[in-house]
């Protein structure tokens, strides 16, 4: 039985923009609870949370990692995560196991732009907030600067717990601002009555009474302001700012930042409570998932791993009820159950059997079959499902092959291995070029999986110039007809299909229901007799044959004919989407008409109309936010220029940093990185996340177009 209860217990992501110094100060809160024996660090390698071979030959993370601590009778769960945008996907899983986002932020560097985006993720999930100010040891530190940074980014919910003694070579220690001494200590930046002010206020706007007392009596004690904190927090008005150095040997504040933890993070009682879906259809209902130990056991797997030893590994994290060692595991997703070996309590790369796991904890089990990321388990059929979360759409694609012979089915089989441990990372076979294509989140990301796909598969591939994954839709409605004939020794083939195309986008359709509402209907088509919607495509398959011209039974033939299209494309090559089309006569032969001829008589008649109705191509368009010292604004402006990019926002940042917010066609935002660096001495940082699909410009199309060069569509 776990020596501890619900209330113990305390989950927190270390999150942020790269090189904060998260793992660093992983490692440090793990020897201040006396978890570990020896601090950790990232620079020898020794780290307790960049455990893996590669994170440790590049000191960063690249996964995010689960540890935990006991420390004054509470339970503290730590999920590292990569502040690197490449491997974002890893960080937003850990988001959704915990309570408190705990936001790291470099003091030399400022507010980076992983910071804002943590810190904005953590929000929109309804987590616990605080910031921690770390490397204060650091050089060109303008503390005040960057608290009101902060609290012009963040809101005045932002309010400094404590406040550095020193800064840079001189910062030697915290003061706390709740209970602040009498005298500021020397090189104290910070007007800690002022502070003081700020935290109470913010505390008090929290909790009614508190308020009432506050106003009456000028005055507020610190065990009512401790008693209150928690709440706050969980309601996300107060967000309080603390101050460390992990350096190793100085590990300052992190005393501090532990005891915060310990007492003020919300347990699983005050923090956001999930809610799944019982039932299915409209006979579904909501369910709130309570934290009690008695309610029906639900967990979240929020993080798989396919490790070498141990086989597959699924994290999850235990939202009600309790489970036991030996009890099923019921994935609702499958609607399989699973025995595992027993519940593992994670320390970075080291397992330890526990016997249950209760309502916060976070735990992983072995070898239980086809758990994803997303994954709602419980110990029967019927329980509560949560939403699949969601995950940025990783765009950058690599085409891949095996450096050695034979290496096909390996290469495909890891590789999905490691797409289910990571949902931005995809793998597809483009239909044209038959290649296997690997999409990511970038070049770096990509590099990484090709590392890991050697060191843990032994594997190797040999890559190919990024594919951009272009969409062909079109823009006008069109009309063709194909009349398949084939006369070969014996029975031969015919058949032949008319129909029309529509744009279904300008047409304002991209849901099943507007289809119906706006479309396939009988005022539109008065004889139509059967409507199907691919929501995958946006494409609709009207069949509005009339007096049988087609036989029904080669209706769904034709169909297939013109969904084969939509994968293959018919001007470049390229996946189609947003049509609908509405086969209205053809022919038959009593003796030559077959499936196999319908069918191709109905992807070349779609082709045909497709090409008559004003074709295009989409290029996927991503947001882009750029992070520069600002002398490098004129600069990176002009380079964006030079890619069709469309600058939304610009805005000065402290630390003399300027944010640059735009949207560009990925196409010319393949190799940015490089530019970026090679522009700003590497001081540069940047995301870049998909927004939606435009038309590509006419002469960029003709130089896809002529470079894609199909092959002749041959007639089976
Ligand atoms: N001087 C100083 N160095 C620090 C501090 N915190 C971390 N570092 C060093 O900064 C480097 C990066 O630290 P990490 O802990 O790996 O940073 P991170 O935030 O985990 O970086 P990612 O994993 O890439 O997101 C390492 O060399 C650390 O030793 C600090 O407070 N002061
Ligand atoms: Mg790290």
């Amino acid at each position: 039985m776990a020596n501890y209860r619900v209330d113990d217990i305390r989950s927190i992501a270390l999150v942020g923009h790269e090189v904060a110094g998260k793992t660093s100060l992983a490692d440090a809160l793990l020897f201040k609870a006396k978890a570990v024996d020896r601090r950790g660090s990232v620079e020898d390698g020794s780290s307790v949370s960049d455990f893996d071979e590669e994170e440790k030959r590049l000191k960063y993370s690249i996964d995010s990692s689960v540890l935990h601590m006991d420390f004054q009778g509470k339970r503290i769960y730590v999920l590292d995560t990569p502040g690197k945008p490449d491997f974002v996907g890893q960080a937003l899983g850990a988001l959704n196991a915990v309570e408190t986002a705990v936001i790291v932020i470099s003091a030399p560097a400022g507010i980076q732009v992983n910071t804002r985006r943590m810190f904005n993720e953590a929000g929109k999930r309804g987590l616990a907030r605080m910031v921690v100010i770390n490397r204060l040891d650091g050089d060109n530190i303008h503390f005040n600067d960057l608290l009101k940074a902060i609290r012009d980014t963040f809101g005045k919910g932002c309010v400094l717990f404590n406040a550095p003694v020193g800064v840079g070579a001189s910062f030697s220690g915290v003061v706390g601002v709740l209970s602040p001494p009498a005298t500021a200590p020397a090189g104290c930046p910070v007007d800690l009555g002022a502070a003081r002010s700020q935290l109470i206020d913010a505390i008090v706007e929290s909790d009614e009474a508190l308020m009432e007392k506050y106003l009456a009596e000028g005055e507020v004690s610190a065990d009512e302001i401790a008693a209150a904190l928690p709440g706050a927090l969980a309601a996300g008005t107060v967000i309080p700012i603390f101050c460390t150095s992990a350096k190793k040997d100085k590990d300052i504040g992190v005393a501090e930042l532990l005891d915060a933890v310990t007492q003020f993070a919300p347990s699983p009682l005050k923090g956001p409570k999930r809610k799944g879906t019982k039932g299915a259809g409209d006979k579904a209902t909501e369910v709130v998932l309570e934290p009690n130990e008695t309610s029906e056991f639900v967990g979240y797997i929020f993080k798989t791993l396919s490790d070498k030893f141990v086989g597959n590994l699924s994290y999850f994290r235990v939202l009600s009820g309790k489970l036991i060692g030996d009890q099923p595991i019921f994935n609702q997703r499958t609607g399989k159950s699973g025995r595992s070996s027993g519940l593992l309590l994670i320390q970075g790369k080291t397992q330890k059997a526990v016997p249950e796991a209760i309502p916060g904890d976070i735990v992983a089990v072995a070898k239980v079959e086809d758990l994803h990321i997303g994954d709602t388990i419980s110990n029967h059929a019927g329980g509560p499902r949560l939403p699949k979360p969601s995950y940025p759409t990783p765009m950058f694609g690599l085409a891949v092959e095996p450096k050695a012979r034979g290496d096909e089915q390996k290469i495909s089989g890891s590789l999905q291995k490691m797409s289910d441990e990571d949902p931005t990372f995809k793998i597809t076979r483009d239909m044209q070029t038959k290649e296997l294509v690997i999409t990511g989140m970038s070049q770096l990301h990509l590099d990484a999986i090709q590392k890991r796909l050697k060191s843990r598969f032994d594997l190797e591939v040999v890559t190919k110039e990024p594919k951009i994954p272009y969409r062909e839709t079109i823009t006008m409605m069109g009309e063709a007809d194909h009349r398949h004939k084939k006369q070969s020794g014996g029975r031969g083939q015919f058949g032949e299909v008319h129909l029309r195309v529509y744009p279904l986008k300008d047409l304002g359709i991209s849901t099943a229901e507007q289809l119906v509402e706006k479309f396939a209907n009988k005022s539109k088509f008065e004889k139509l007799r059967n409507a199907h919607y691919d929501a995958d495509y946006n494409f609709a398959f009207l069949d509005h044959i009339v007096g049988g011209t087609i036989p029904t039974q080669f209706i769904p033939a034709v169909e297939k004919g013109c969904k084969e299209l939509l994968e293959r494309g018919a001007l470049a090559g390229y996946r189609i989407q947003d049509v609908g089309v509405e086969v209205h006569f053809g022919k038959d032969h009593p003796v030559d008409s077959s499936e196999a001829a319908f069918k191709t008589a109905g992807r070349m008649a779609f082709k045909k109309a497709f090409l008559a109705a004003r074709p295009v191509l989409l290029e996927p368009i991503v947001n882009i936010e750029v992070t520069v010292p600002s002398k490098y604004t004129g600069a990176i402006l002009g380079e964006l220029n030079t890619k069709r990019a469309r600058i939304e926002n610009q805005d000065s940042l402290p630390g003399d940093l300027a944010v640059i917010i735009g949207k560009a066609p990925l196409a010319e935002m393949t190799r940015y990185a490089a530019q970026l660096g090679s522009i700003t001495q590497g001081q540069g940082s940047y995301t870049m996340e998909f927004s939606h699909y435009d038309i590509v410009p006419g002469n960029v199309q003709q130089q896809i177009v002529s470079k894609a060069k199909l092959a002749a569509d041959e007639e089976e």
